[in-house]
């Protein structure tokens, strides 16, 4: 796969904070915030699609920003036309900024990114829809992310199926049945995944997966068994590789740890097909 290089860009978009308020676990209101990236030229002639891009465990709505040349890779392509412009959401899952210490407690993050699902479908869709020049409709709303954010982004696929079409998860498999169940409850996860989308009506004309990782990623025992398993349910999951066909794609790159600093890199490649019309 082509590694993103900087690149000198005169036509930089910009970044907002979007505030907006929404429910903690335990009930309580709290106001919360977002990064919004708004491409160069934006403007009330256009209506722009969103990608929503989740940070990993321990992260915030810095980290993509802070670890990565996203920013630039999403500059360069809108300048370069490698895609038509669109605006980046990076939110938060966490009730608090966290500050992680000692080991993960995989229970906690997982209930924390399935309840930031309901945050997506009730306060932050309808506040970035509200506020910015979005094309609000599910064909043109994607979500992807790192790790946790993966997982989110598995998640999603499962509870708000309706809100977004287009899904990248890099670096985390689908911990619908407890943590790292892409690789430890391979077959019962993948299972799911099939089961519960055909029983809402969708067909495989409906979605399309970019999946990524890396060959020394930690993530790559667990996500590669579920692309794997997912491969074999042809019904539903269109396997190829080429970025333009099918639904299901994943990219392994090589000499790649579990690391942001990484898997931006997929994102480079998969941004010219992310909101493309498919063959
Ligand atoms: C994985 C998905 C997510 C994984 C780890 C994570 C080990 C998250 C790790 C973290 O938040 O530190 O498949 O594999």
């Amino acid at each position: 796969m082509e590694l993103y290089q900087y690149h000198d860009v005169n036509r930089r978009g910009t970044i907002e904070r979007l505030t907006y308020t929404t429910k903690n676990q335990d009930g309580t209101e709290v106001s919360k915030y977002a990064n919004v990236y708004l491409p160069f030229g934006y403007s009330a002639e256009r209506q722009y699609p969103v990608l929503y891009l989740v940070h990993g465990g321990g992260g915030n709505q810095d980290s993509w920003l802070d670890s990565t040349m996203i920013k630039n890779v999403l500059d360069f392509s809108f300048a370069e036309e490698r895609c038509e412009p669109f605006i980046t959401v990076f939110p938060r899952f966490y009730d608090s900024d966290p500050v992680r210490k000692g080991t993960v407690d995989e229970e906690a993050e997982r209930a924390c990114v399935l309840w930031f699902q309901q945050e997506l479908r009730s306060d932050l869709i309808p506040a970035v829809d509200s506020r910015f020049l979005t094309k609000p409709s599910r064909d043109a709303r994607a979500i992807g992310g790192f790790s946790m954010g993966g997982v989110t982004t598995w998640f999603a696929f499962l509870e708000n199926l309706d809100l977004f079409s287009v899904f990248m998860p890099l670096s985390g498999d689908c911990w619908m049945f407890g943590g790292l169940g892409g690789g430890k409850q391979t077959e019962k996860t993948v299972k799911y995944l099939h089961d519960h989308t055909v029983e809402l009506g969708y067909g495989k004309n409906d979605f399309c997966i970019y999946a990524g990782t890396g060959d020394q990623d930690i993530a790559c025992p667990n996500l590669t068994p579920q692309i794997e398993a997912m491969k074999g349910m042809t019904d539903l999951f269109e396997f190829s590789e080429n970025m333009e066909k099918g639904n299901l794609h994943y990219a392994v790159m090589k000499d790649a740890p579990h690391m942001y600093e990484k898997v931006y890199h997929h994102i480079f490649n998969y941004l010219p097909v992310l909101f493309g019309e498919k063959a």
